[in-house]
């Protein structure tokens, strides 16, 4: 098999176009995605400071590299979320050892938080002791304080290493319920304003195996074990299924997305600004935009870090100490 672009021997087919690189071409491929990704969907303007939130995993590191070699201003955020146990092997410790070996492999600068240090939570147990889900307060989790560390660093814009599977299997989820808010807000780009931080994607135009490829290819060491929380998460289901259907029916899966942007989104689009418009006030804990009085950040850490509820929590799951038993 020969590359379609200089015809030197392949290194990887990209069977959703039709096409074979080497490894130059692929890594020339990956770039143009990305600032194809950038143009079309005005992300970021020249000059603008990025903040790109880092996990360790190839998306992210691999946004990131991709973000310097495109000559962005771009600082990562690294957020340590507590999972898995204090040992080298542990998750979140080992995410963090990646992300601090880029950074400093590309002399770039990281801003860290971590969740037990600085708020007194881990996600397994704070979400356990506030009753949510451990994906619903670690998402709420990020959400909140990467938005807070790019308003306190002057920061024009969050980047995100979501990628065109993630998207897809998102999108697939908010399909099935029919959940029109969230599709009203599932764009690339969502604008800043109101206390928030303009976010932006840019590997929608980018999928898994091309992101894990380019790291390979890179020479980028990431996490490829998956977070432990993640077992039985809907949104791996969704998509191993797209898997399947991209398998008999390449480019179905950039189909469905690209279409959904371009013929049905903007559909939806009423109802979730006035979502986000209605009544928006700032926290009186922390100062934040928020609908009610304490942000929703605030009301987790509140429960998260409550006694009696983390002590109930220990004592069901049997713990000795934070994470022990994951
Ligand atoms: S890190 Fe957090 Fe993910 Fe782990 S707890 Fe769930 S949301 S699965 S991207
Ligand atoms: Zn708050």
């Amino acid at each position: 098999m020969k590359c379609k672009r200089c015809q030197d021997p392949a290194v990887i087919e990209l069977r959703r176009h039709n096409t074979a690189f080497c490894t130059d071409c692929f890594l020339h491929h990956v770039r143009e995605q990305v600032r194809r990704a950038i143009d079309e969907f005005d992300m970021i303007e020249p000059g603008q400071r990025v903040l790109v939130a880092v996990s360790g995993g190839k998306d992210s590191l691999g946004l990131w590299d991709i973000l310097l070699d495109l000559g962005y201003e771009v600082d990562g955020l690294y957020l340590g979320l507590g999972i898995g146990d204090d040992s080298e092997q542990g998750y979140s410790h080992s995410s963090g050892v990646y992300t601090r070996e880029f950074a400093a492999r590309r002399r770039a600068r990281l801003i860290e938080i971590d969740l037990p240090t600085d708020f007194g939570y881990d996600i397994p147990t704070g979400a356990a002791a506030a009753r949510r889900a451990p994906c619903s307060a670690c998402g709420l989790s990020k959400r909140h304080l990467f938005n807070q560390a790019a308003v306190d660093g002057g920061y024009d814009v969050v980047a995100t290493g979501h990628n065109l599977d993630d998207e897809a299997a998102v999108l697939l989820g908010n399909v099935l319920r029919w959940n029109v808010e969230y599709l009203g807000r599932q764009l690339p780009v969502l604008p800043g304003g109101n206390g928030f931080v303009r976010k932006v994607k840019p590997l929608v135009r980018l999928g898994e195996r091309e992101m894990a490829a380019y790291c390979v290819l890179r020479g980028i060491d990431y996490i490829v074990e998956e977070c432990p929380m993640a077992d039985g998460n809907r949104h791996l289901g969704y998509k191993h299924a797209l898997d399947e259907i991209e398998t008999g029916s390449p480019g179905a899966k950039a189909a469905f997305y690209f279409e959904f942007l371009s013929k049905a989104s903007s559909l939806f689009r009423p109802l979730a600004i006035a979502e986000q418009e209605d009544g928006l006030q700032r926290c009186e804990s922390c100062g934040a935009p928020t609908t009610g009085t304490v942000c929703a950040f605030c009301a987790l850490v509140s429960r998260a870090t409550d006694p009696e509820r983390v002590a109930a929590v220990g004592v069901r799951l049997g713990r000795t100490r934070r994470g022990r038993r994951r």
